[in-house]
């Protein structure tokens, strides 16, 4: 079984999630300096923003990184043709079947993690070649399937042989050991690197997200069928209310749009569009990139070491530590 570390060089087992205006060269070449894979998101971006960041990462650290293309962006060729110009290592997908797009990435040796929220989808991309999947749970912020974290991972490790990565849910070392005990031989952390010191976002973003309670998140446009979790303000109420009454698709995607923005880089946390993981209420304090990942692999290995085996009819806890 190929080693996430080895397959993408890098000390930690852990890819930032690709947040659409938010995860730029700053969060990319942070997250990738402090041993992780740190990723550019181009969400809606032209292809010629998506190069001017990949020069700046480049500039901003030796070590390996990624690009996010998100499949319904109308430029996402454009942008696979910017990665194969620039010779950028790795690129994840989302929100779609990126198989037309990966011979030619794996002809320039470009490794290809796809992020998938169905087995069907994981199987797929395997038989065309992707070097690992991201198996994403409904749990995590921004566009999301329909299944649980819990639920699908362990069904993506058994049916495909390639390392499955979990996303969706997970921001400490908690998290991290609950993965590798379902199969995952990595995990995807978006939520908690919103409040990366090197994460550029409005203040107002990184305030809602560190006062966020487990139940402030909700899915918004599952009835557009582009469901998008986000914290509950609003906007969000606005688009339910919407929903509830069968308004015109278009009228939903009118509000919703240029929504992102105005969140991230405006500050307007009121009409704009919040997207963030369940796991928010665990996320409290604003570090480093460098703080939070050694702090959770801290975590997850001191569970390794002290483990606790939950055994017999009456689950009995017997500690080994
Ligand atoms: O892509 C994401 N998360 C995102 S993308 C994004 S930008 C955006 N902004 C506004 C509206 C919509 C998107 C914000 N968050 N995560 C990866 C992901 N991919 N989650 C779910 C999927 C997915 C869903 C269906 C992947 C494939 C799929 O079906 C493809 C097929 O053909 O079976």
């Amino acid at each position: 079984m190929v080693n996430i570390c080895e397959l993408l060089e890098i000390e930690y087992p852990i890819i930032q999630g690709a947040m659409a205006w938010i995860a730029d060269a700053s969060l990319a070449s942070a997250v990738s300096n402090a041993g992780g894979l740190g990723i550019i998101a181009s969400g809606n971006a032209e292809a010629e923003w998506v190069r001017s960041e990949i020069r700046k990462t480049k500039e901003m650290t030796r070590k390996p990184f990624g690009v996010n293309v998100m499949l319904l962006n109308p430029h996402a060729e454009a942008i696979m043709d910017v990665i194969c110009e620039e010779g950028v290592p790795v690129v994840t997908t989302g929100a779609g079947n990126p198989g037309k797009y990966i011979p030619k990435l794996k002809s320039l040796g470009i490794k290809v993690i796809p992020v998938v929220a169905s087995v069907a989808l994981a199987v797929r991309v395997e038989r065309v070649g992707a070097d690992a999947v991201i198996a994403e749970g409904q749990e995590g912020g921004g566009h999301i399937g329909d299944a649980t974290t819990m639920a699908l991972v362990p069904q993506v490790v058994d049916a495909v042989k390639i390392p499955v990565i979990a996303a969706g849910g997970i921001a400490d070392g908690r998290g991290i050991a609950a993965a590798i005990m379902l199969g995952a031989r990595g995990v995807q952390v978006g939520t908690r690197f919103l409040v990366a010191k090197e994460c550029t976002i409005s203040q107002n973003y990184k305030d809602m997200i560190l006062k966020a309670k487990d139940t402030d998140t909700v899915a918004t446009g599952r009835s557009t069928g582009h469901p998008v979790r986000v914290l509950k303000n609003k906007l969000a109420r606005d688009i339910i209310a919407m929903e509830k009454r069968n308004a015109d698709l278009s009228e939903i995607e009118k509000i919703g749009t240029g929504a992102l923005r105005a969140a991230v880089k405006d500050g307007d946390v009121v009409n704009g569009s919040v997207m963030s993981g369940q796991i928010a209420g665990l996320v409290c304090k604003e570090q480093t990139a460098k703080e939070m990942i050694e702090e959770m692999f801290e975590e997850a290995k001191a569970i390794y070491e002290n483990r606790a085996i939950v055994c017999g009819a009456r689950g009995t806890i017997h500690g080994n530590g």
